[in-house]
This record gives C-alpha cells, sequence and structure tokens, in this order.
C-alpha cells in the first residue's frame, strides 16, 4: 500500500513539474506559488534533492531587489487562471523583478525551515549544505524586508494586507474585515477557478469582489508598503504567517551556525524573541485555547479558532500554560470521533462549511505543520492520529486539493475530495509523512 501511494505521488509531482518548477495543480493553478514550492521542496529531496534544489531557485531567480519573495512567479503564459501577470502589475514597484512578471504580495514565509527540512532529508549533507550557503542570505533578506516595513508598532508581529498572502483565502476570519469593507467598487471580472471547481466549492463573487479590491488599493501605491499600512483597510497579524516567520528564524539560526557564519544570528536571535513573546501575549486567547488573527487597521482580535491557530506548535512559542490550553481545546473541538484531523476551521462554529475550501475542510499542508509541531511539543499520539487521517483521506479519495472532514458523509456515493486533484503539496508532503 505503501508502495502504491509513493509512487502516485511521484508520479503527480513528475507531471506537474515545468522543467524547473512545479505547478500546484493542471489547469487550475497555472504558475509557480510561493509557499507551495516550499511544501513541493520537502516531497521533492525524498525523490531527487536536485529538483528540490531547482524549486527553490527558480522562485529565489525571481525575488525583488528589495528582499521581497512574491507569491506568484508567471515564468509561463496561461489563461487557465485568474487574476494573471496583466492584472496584478508588479512592474508598478521600483524594486520588482526584472527577469519575471509576479504578482505584488507574498505568502506565509516557509523557507528558511524548508531549507532546514531538505537538509534533514538529504544523503549528501555537506553538497545540501553547500547549496544551502549559496541561497539562504536570500531568505534572511526577506524576513528583514518584512520586519522592517510590515511591522509599524515593532511588536515583532507582521502584517498581511490581503487574505492571499495568508494562504487561507475565504477562511470565515475574513468576513468581519469584508464588514468593514461596505462601500468599495463593483468591479467587472472573468473567473476561471470556477470554470475548473464546482462553484459551491470556492469563493463567492461577492468575496472576489473585496480580494480585487485590496489588490487595486495596493497597485493605487504601486506596491509600495508604506503607502499600503496607511491605505488598505485589510492589515492583519495572522498567527499561522508570524508562525511560520518565527520557525523559519529558527531554521536559520540553526543554518548559519552549521555554516559557521555567526554574523546574523543576533539579529536573528532579536526577532525570535520578539515573535515569540508577542504570539504568546498578544494573540493567544486563553479563553478559546488558540491562537488568534489581530486586525490592526480595526484594533481588534478575530475570536475565531482556525487551523492557523494552531500553527504555532510547529515553532517554539507554545509554553507549558499555552499547550496546556491548546491540547483542550483541540481535543474537544477538532479531534473528535466523527471527524477526521484537522478541519480547517472551528467545526462547533456556525461558519463552519465542511466542503468550502478553507471554511472547513482538510488541507494537507496545515496537517502537515500541525503533525510535525505535535512531535515537536511531545504529543506523539495526537501526532499519529493526524498522521493516519491524511493517509488515509489520500488513499481512499486521492491526492485532492482538501478534504470534506466528516467521517461518514450523507450520501454514500460522494467522496470525501474536494478542489483540485492531483495536487502538488498534497503529494509531496505525503512522502515525507510516510518515511
Ligand atoms: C489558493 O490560493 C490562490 C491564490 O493564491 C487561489 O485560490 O487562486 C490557496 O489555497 C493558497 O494557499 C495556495 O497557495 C494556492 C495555490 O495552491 O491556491
Amino acid at each position: 500500500m505503501k508502495e502504491t501511494l509513493v509512487e502516485k505521488a511521484k508520479t503527480i509531482l513528475k507531471n506537474n513539474n515545468q522543467g524547473g518548477f512545479t505547478i500546484p495543480c493542471e489547469g487550475l493553478y497555472p504558475f509557480q506559488w510561493n509557499w507551495d514550492s516550499g511544501f513541493i521542496a520537502v516531497g521533492l529531496a525524498h525523490i531527487d534533492i536536485e529538483l528540490a534544489k531547482e524549486e527553490l531557485q527558480s522562485l529565489l531567480d525571481a525575488q525583488w531587489e528589495n528582499g521581497f519573495i512574491p507569491h506568484i512567479v508567471f515564468h509561463n503564459d496561461s489563461d487557465s487562471y485568474f487574476p494573471g501577470p496583466d492584472f496584478h502589475l508588479s512592474k508598478l514597484h521600483k524594486d520588482a523583478s526584472k527577469k519575471y512578471r509576479t504578482t505584488g504580495m507574498t505568502q506565509p514565509p516557509v523557507l528558511g525551515f524548508v531549507l532546514q527540512e531538505m537538509y534533514r532529508i538529504a544523503e549528501d549533507k555537506e553538497a545540501t549544505l553547500k547549496f544551502i550557503d549559496t541561497i539562504i542570505d536570500k531568505i534572511y533578506k526577506k524576513h528583514e524586508y518584512l520586519y522592517n516595513n510590515r511591522d509599524p508598532k515593532n511588536e515583532g508581529l507582521v502584517y498581511i494586507w490581503h487574505n492571499w498572502e495568508s494562504g487561507t483565502d475565504n477562511s470565515p476570519i475574513w468576513d468581519e474585515v469584508w464588514e468593514t469593507m461596505s462601500d468599495i467598487p463593483q468591479y467587472t471580472f472573468e473567473r476561471k477557478d470556477t470554470t475548473h471547481i464546482d462553484a459551491s466549492q470556492r469563493p463567492s463573487n461577492k468575496e472576489y469582489n473585496y480580494y480585487i479590491h485590496l489588490i487595486e488599493v495596493a497597485k493605487a501605491g504601486n506596491y509600495e508598503e508604506s503607502v499600503i499600512a496607511e491605505k488598505s483597510p485589510f492589515l492583519i497579524q495572522d498567527p499561522l504567517f508570524n508562525a511560520m516567520l518565527l520557525a523559519s528564524n529558527e531554521a536559520l539560526i540553526d543554518l548559519y551556525k552549521q555554516l559557521g557564519r555567526e554574523e546574523r544570528i543576533s539579529q536573528l536571535e532579536e526577532w525570535t524573541l520578539k515573535t515569540k513573546q508577542s504570539l504568546n501575549e498578544k494573540l493567544f486567547d486563553e479563553e478559546l485555547g488558540a491562537y488568534m488573527h489581530y486586525d490592526l487597521r480595526n484594533e481588534k482580535r478575530i475570536q475565531k479558532i482556525t487551523s492557523s491557530s494552531y500553527a504555532p506548535l510547529f515553532s517554539s512559542a507554545p509554553e507549558e500554560k499555552q499547550l496546556k490550553l491548546i491540547l483542550e481545546s483541540y481535543n474537544q473541538k477538532f479531534a473528535t470521533s466523527n471527524l477526521y484531523a484537522c478541519a480547517s476551521f472551528d467545526p462547533t462554529h456556525e461558519d463552519f462549511n465542511p466542503k468550502k475550501y478553507w471554511r472547513g475542510p482538510i488541507w494537507v499542508n496545515l496537517n502537515w505543520l500541525i503533525y510535525k509541531g505535535l512531535l515537536k511539543h511531545n504529543q506523539p499520539e495526537l501526532a499519529n492520529n493526524i498522521k493516519t487521517d491524511t493517509i488515509e483521506l489520500i488513499e481512499k479519495f486521492g491526492f485532492y486539493e482538501y478534504f470534506n472532514p466528516h467521517r461518514e458523509i450523507s450520501t454514500e456515493n460522494e467522496s470525501n475530495g474536494c478542489g483540485g486533484v492531483n495536487f502538488s503539496w498534497s503529494a509531496a508532503l505525503i512522502l515525507d509523512i510516510l518515511k
């Protein structure tokens, strides 16, 4: 059984490879995505470390002069996705890549810990460390960009200015933000995602109108961070994004030490300490037992639990106190016997929708982060449950983009698999989970 899954996963990654980089899903996502490539590189490291290196190199090849690493790189042309390069217009920013068209936003900063994972998996540690030495400063520069430009109050927490930067596009978290944006224009656009996927499993047109508006606001300021910080109605401190930054800081410290390069370590340690402290002091909610999103524009915490609320487990953030409360809320709401682990939104909340994208379904990348996080915090039993559920879902239903968490679904013939099929990070991360 393990063999077949491994073979299938390898075939998906091979088919989605475009020569140098891997698309997340044919038709639906036909370009290179930032954090997808990070997760894909972890899987590729198990198959062929050279492919993993190429994956990261092709993403970093589009890094902006100011250190920014964009969320999509348009290496190729394709008309199967909206919005494409002509809409995003990265060239508006003076520091944008001159070589590739990209978006003007970013995604959760996973690359630091991806390098560490590649090193852990690699057979030839020496050669891998040499490779790491050639790109580690680029990732450091991205962290520097984030701390210098996206932390206006110097809290060690960076903001995101678009829901696409969170990676969890239509999470019910954002509903409260959309309510503050009642007087925006109605844009005309033609969506492509719903030509590939059943519209009931994707965001609504009304939500897309907000997504488009936020980009228009950023474009009007030529993607200049200071203008965005002043004008964007969406400025959020996201626990997943900041946990990824923290985990990547920690990985970079470890790797710089292995490389015998001291010069950047004290800065990284300073950032790490601050981010960790603020995650626990500002974002952690003791009553809900999880890390919350904070709306910087409207100065309020958004009191809802998502799988992002547990992502800080992947870092060193949770202390004994937080861990105890996290385990209570996780066991009570997410790890119940009728559900596969781990839903992307609180299954006990009225906004939970088991089939709608980031409003409830299970995602393999979040499962992988939480699985590893539970192991890190010495919870082998819970970690093992999430591992076996992930394997069972993929084995029974296929390499889907997301999965309905209900163990028994209403119609017998219905599959738990939702969204795109032959999805790259589902394939890549199962290779790591199975090891
Ligand atoms: C989804 O997001 C894109 C926009 O970035 C979209 O729906 O068009 C998200 O699941 C995101 O996390 C992911 O990186 C991307 C590609 O898989 O798809």
